[in-house]
């Protein structure tokens, strides 16, 4: 048997589970773990002193009278037919403390009897200290009120007395309806076989064994069963002291609050399943992301990158003369609007890029990722689970327009500036273009002085060539051969620019793909978890 802590915390663990699992699973499973859970801890907040004994049965059983045989005084009415009485009544032996328990039992004061303010005190009394005593309504009886009242009080009960007769003992009311579903409550049930007197002695063991095999039937076979005869008295002194037995141990109400815990436990576990649920893996996010990408243009900018850095740098590097000319063509990124920087971007305002807005395909290959993603985790869980998974898993969809593009216009491409060698390259370019146009105005004077070779010394030469002509021709050469090697340099820069920019795009939109897709299917699986981890404990 358990310790209080461990109630405590089996019943702190089940409203873990429940809470979890609220919104989650079927909400008649979750409210009822939720009642339990609250029953259950308002007990334990009760004083200790009292135990609850319940006695349950048919109309005419014998209820009335077993209640006054275990009290020794005739306190409720006997032989009297419900309707006339649909209140349970409560017979307190050691009535202090008790009085908190009879408000938690909801039992008007009308309907208790303290046993201490009658003067007989006799061996039952001693017998019977600390139990609340509960005369309950018939539970066959035709007005609904009693069900009701006999249904709620049997759950506040610590243990139940379940008395039948010779004529109804077989009745299906009673096994169906109550002790079959409470067999996860074996522990704190007791059956008793009362109007013995009226069964022939040669036929009792038989009745006996009959009721026996029908208890072990509902799941009791470990509740004792007792012949009693409200009449004659016998078997009364063995109840009396069976319930004092138990009741002295100080063991039934928690007994039965762990049976209550347990059971309701297990109602929700049934619902939740067992099995558990595979993570997600690294190959379903990244095709997630591929398909994010792909529908908010990645591809697209990253080849615009591409061909911006090689215009730019070729424009840059490349010969001055001809670059030039290459002014007339328009920039891929300006097109895009993305060419303002981090800073940039929000200096303007612009959070919003100019890409082409996603296809149907690229839509399509979204929703398929997506529903991949929760079907992959949540194939073993139960239905309205990997439906809760599902809806997680869509419910931030309508952002994702807005995200990738907010998340791509602040994604820093680094395509402002040409690197430092690109700079040093220009400088080279236009000393190779002054040097060519020195050599060629050079060579003009040279050639269309009248006075050549006269009485100027002569130009100077280098191994045969003049200067000039080597200016000119050298320095166009030179630019041009260096803006053939820059072209190659331009091309790496411009691909390892593009591949850079590929990555930091993909690192924003798998921020995105994270937060608005991933996460809340985590949070899903994580609630699951917390669920079976949460009814693991209440069931330990
Ligand atoms: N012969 C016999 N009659 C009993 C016994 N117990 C109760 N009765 C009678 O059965 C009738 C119904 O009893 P009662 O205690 O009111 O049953 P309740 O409806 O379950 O409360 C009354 O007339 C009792 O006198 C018993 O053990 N033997
Ligand atoms: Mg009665």
């Amino acid at each position: 048997m358990s310790r209080g802590s461990d109630l405590g915390d089996r019943v702190e663990a089940l409203g873990r589970a429940s809470e979890a699992a609220r919104g989650r699973l079927d909400d008649a499973a979750v409210d009822r773990a939720d009642a339990t859970v609250e029953r259950v801890s308002r007990r334990l907040g009760l004083a200790a002193d009292h135990t609850v004994v319940a006695i349950a049965g048919a109309t005419g059983s014998g209820k009335s009278s077993t209640f006054n045989a275990l009290a020794g005084v005739e306190l409720s009415p006997v032989g009297v037919r419900r309707p006339t009485t649909s209140w349970a009544t409560a017979c307190v032996w050691g009535k202090d403390g008790a009085s908190e328990l009879l408000e938690y039992l909801d039992i008007a004061p009308r309907h208790q009897i303290m046993r201490d303010s009658l003067l007989d005190i006799g061996k039952e009394d001693q017998a019977l200290q600390g139990v609340v005593l509960l005369d309950l309504p018939d539970h066959d009886s035709t007005e609904v009120s009693h069900h009701l009242e006999v249904d709620r009080l049997i759950e506040l009960t610590d243990l139940m007395v379940w008395v039948l007769d010779p004529q109804k003992y077989a009745d299906a009311a009673v096994h169906d309806r109550y002790l079959a579903p409470l067999a996860t409550h074996w522990a704190v049930m007791m059956v008793v076989l009362n109007h013995v007197d009226e069964v022939p002695d040669e036929r009792r063991q038989s009745m006996l064994d009959d009721i026996r095999r029908l208890l072990d039937a509902d799941g009791l076979e470990r509740v004792p069963l007792l012949a009693t005869s409200a009449l004659t008295g016998e078997g009364i002194d063995a109840l009396r002291y069976a319930i004092a037995d138990r009741v002295r141990a100080k063991q039934v109400t928690r007994a039965r609050l762990e049976a209550d815990v347990r059971s309701a436990a297990q109602q929700l576990s049934d619902a939740t399943g067992t099995s558990g649920h595979p993570e997600l893996s690294k190959q379903r996010i990244t095709a997630l992301e591929d398909a994010f990408a792909d529908a908010a243009g990645v591809p697209t900018l990253v080849e615009a990158v591409e061909s911006a850095t090689r215009m730019r740098g070729r424009r840059a590097t490349g010969w001055p003369v001809t670059s030039w000319l290459s002014r007339l063509r328009p920039d891929p990124l300006k097109r895009l609007h993305l060419d303002l920087g981090r800073d940039g971007s929000k200096f303007t305002g612009r959070g919003r890029t100019s890409l082409p807005a996603p296809t149907q395909v690229q839509r399509a290959r979204v929703d398929a990722e997506v529903r991949a993603v929760a079907d992959e985790v949540s194939a073993p869980l139960p239905r309205s689970w990997a439906e809760s998974v599902r809806r997680a898993s869509v419910a931030r969809l309508p952002d994702l327009g807005d995200r990738l593009d907010s998340a791509l216009a602040q994604t820093h491409l680094n395509t402002e500036r040409m690197p430092a060698w690109a700079g040093l390259v220009r400088v080279l370019q236009w000393l190779l273009l002054l040097v060519a146009v020195v050599g060629l105005v050079w060579s003009g004077i040279v050639l269309f002085d009248p006075q050549f070779g006269v009485d100027r010394p002569d130009t100077p030469d280098v191994a045969g060539f003049p200067v000039p002509v080597v200016m000119l021709l050298g320095g166009i050469a030179l630019g041009l051969l260096l803006a053939l090697l820059c072209r190659l340099l331009v091309s790496a820069t411009a691909r390892s620019r593009a591949r850079s920019a590929d990555r930091s795009l993909r690192s924003a939109i798998s921020s995105v793909a994270e937060e608005l897709v991933v996460l809340p299917v985590r949070t899903e699986l994580a609630a699951y978890d917390e669920v079976r981890e949460g009814l693991a404990r209440a069931l330990r």
